[in-house]
């Protein structure tokens, strides 16, 4: 939210021709505040002072955001903005037109949103303008057609929606809070879907325009699709949809309900009900005999009303969990966050993460964890600066002195190694049987048939020093597409080898996914979560792994990592 807010902060004054060193420092704050790595509200600590330590932010932008964080909005951007169209930032996403052409379209040729230059540069009308010729115009408007197709098929990370939606969230609260009776986003956000289409938010208030008004003058906004007096539509300015409805307090819960899906789970309760004389909807329950109206105000009061165990969000995809909720006492209790006492893949600097042993191990002790086992990748991955035996064998020392450090805390030598093609592994038993736990994976020869790189995942996996299988179908979301592995066999032979599987909780990964979870448990096979964190900040991964873990009904006792080391390490193949 201030990162982009500062980026248009730097776009307006560009655009209004403004000196270039006012431009550049909010620029600065930007990338800063990009790359901090942690959260500017902890930096901050209700004083703007502290918020000059940062570098690149100075006196009069850190005394910005300090008006930012406590009142949730900042009168400079207002006053600056006042006249801007907001088409104009659309404009600015179009590749290779930038706020000083943004500024000449606008006060030479009255263009202020996409429509109106596609239609100018269709029309051979940029060439009025000094520099611009017909070759500009079919640039420009390739440039549109491509921004066209990018927004119409991206889905968002949820590692990327869920703390978006965290921010509007805040945002609303910090400048409505006493109008707010309750929020909380909806859709596939709520049910933790590892990609989200668009942003539903719910808000109870009784001052719905007052709450509508301050969400469509959030500086995030690029544009408003739509706008009424109970709910609205915006384009943010990273390109998510977000749509925001308004309801009174009595509807909260069936509103809640019905609008955090799924269709399918809606479309099976509503059957439900009507088995029982109740017609559902967003609004309530009304009876079908004499229509007389039921409201809930907790969501808990629609299951309940039906007789039924409240459902957790994330099993609401309609794949019998309407079942276990007429079974009392059948529903799992989902693991959370806190029952996880340690992370079994992350990278410091020996390899590509960025920080120290010490920092990583640090992070993941103030986050309550107990132990970590660091897993910089082997010698075969030279791009990610893979570890030789001989750097190992350094990296071990430094280990052993920072074990002395804590008495609550263990850091466990561990590694991720590389499965090569042929499935035989990086190093050689003997150095294996020294590391406290080994991790394998994939990241080259992804495209092998299914049959060869089945046979290549096994091979390593029946070898008896390898603990854990990582990021098993190496697939990267929008990016990278699954292997062909068989993953019922490579479940199967874990289950059989005692090789515990792993749900990587890095936003781009996400995999095991909910199905294959399911049916890693179904075969038998032992499940862990990690957060394959490369920073401090990455060990939100557990957050999003235990998010995959619940949408495939994992309990606490379903993963290995809920367990302390001494349980873990006799569990391990090599010890039992
Ligand atoms: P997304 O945005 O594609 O990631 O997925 P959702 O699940 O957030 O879908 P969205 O935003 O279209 O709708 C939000 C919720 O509203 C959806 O999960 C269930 C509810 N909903 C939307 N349309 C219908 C419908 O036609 N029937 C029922 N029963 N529920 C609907
Ligand atoms: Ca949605
Ligand atoms: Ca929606
Ligand atoms: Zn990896």
């Amino acid at each position: 939210m201030l990162r982009n807010l500062f980026y248009r902060i730097a776009n307006i004054l560009d655009i209004q021709g403004e000196i270039i060193f006012k431009i550049v420092a909010y620029r600065r704050a930007a990338d800063a505040i990009e790359h901090l790595g942690r959260d500017v509200r902890a930096i901050w600590n209700g004083d703007p002072k502290n918020l000059r330590e940062i570098p690149g932010i100075g006196k009069e932008i850190s005394e910005k955001i300090d008006e930012i964080l406590r009142t949730g909005e900042l009168a400079y951007y207002k006053k600056i903005s006042k006249g801007v169209p907001p088409g104009i930032f659309d404009l600015l996403q179009i590749p290779d037109v930038g706020p000083k052409t943004v500024a000449r379209l606008w006060n030479e040729l009255k263009i202020t949103n996409v429509a109106k230059l596609e239609k100018a540069a269709r029309a051979g009308k940029l060439r009025g303008l000094k520099g611009f010729g017909a070759k500009s115009e079919e640039k420009i408007l390739a440039g549109i057609e491509a921004q066209r197709r990018k927004k119409s098929s991206t889905r968002v990370l949820l590692g990327v929606a869920h703390p978006f939606a965290q921010e509007i969230i805040a945002a609303l609260r910090a400048s409505c809070g006493d109008a707010i009776h309750d929020i909380a986003p909806a859709g596939s956000l709520r049910r933790m879907k590892p990609t989200i289409g668009d942003l539903d938010i719910l808000v109870a208030s009784d001052a719905p325009e007052k709450i509508i008004t301050a969400f469509v003058s959030l500086p995030i906004v690029q544009s408003v699709n739509a706008q009424g007096t109970t709910k609205a539509s915006i384009i943010a300015d990273n390109g998510m949809q977000v749509d925001l409805r308004v309801l009174e307090a009595k509807h909260w819960g069936a509103a809640l309900q019905y609008f955090t899906g799924s269709k399918e789970h809606n479309i099976a309760l509503r059957n439900i009900a009507l088995a029982q004389g109740l017609s559902l909807s967003e609004w309530g329950f009304k009876r079908v005999k004499d229509d007389k109206e039921i409201f809930t105000p907790r969501e808990e009061e629609v299951y309940e009303k039906l007789g039924l165990q409240w459902v957790p969000p994330e099993l609401r995809e309609a794949t019998g969990e309407l079942e276990l909720a007429q079974n009392n006492r059948q529903m799992p209790r989902l693991i959370e966050l806190q029952d996880l006492k340690a992370d079994l893949q992350l990278h410091s600097n020996w390899s590509d993460g960025s920080f120290t042993i010490e920092q990583m191990a640090e992070a993941a002790r103030a986050r309550g964890l107990h132990y970590i086992a660091v897993t910089d990748h082997s010698q075969g991955l030279g791009i990610a600066r893979g570890l030789t035996p001989e750097r190992l064998k350094q990296q071990w020392k430094e280990i052993d002195a920072l074990n002395k450090k804590w008495n609550d805390f263990v850091v466990l030598k561990s590694i991720e190694m590389e499965i090569r093609a042929d499935g035989s592994l990086d190093f050689p038993d003997d150095l294996l049987a020294q590391f406290d736990l080994v991790l394998v994976s994939t990241h080259s020869a992804l495209k092998q048939s299914r049959e060869k790189i089945t046979a290549r995942v096994i091979r390593a996996i029946q070898n008896p020093y390898v603990d854990i299988f990582a990021h098993p179908t190496g697939r990267l979301l929008g990016q990278r597409d699954e292997s062909a592995l068989d993953l019922e066999e490579v479940f199967r032979v874990a289950k059989e080898t005692g090789t515990f599987v792993e749900i990587d909780g890095a936003p781009e990964r996400l995999d095991l996914d909910d199905v294959r979870v399911r049916r890693a448990r179904a075969v038998g096979a032992q499940i862990v979560i990690d957060s394959d964190a490369h920073s401090p900040a990455g060990f939100d991964g557990l957050f999003y792994g235990v998010a995959m873990a619940r949408r495939g009904g994992l309990e606490a006792k379903d993963v290995m990592n809920t367990l302390e080391w001494k349980e873990l390490r006799k569990r391990l193949k090599r010890n039992r």
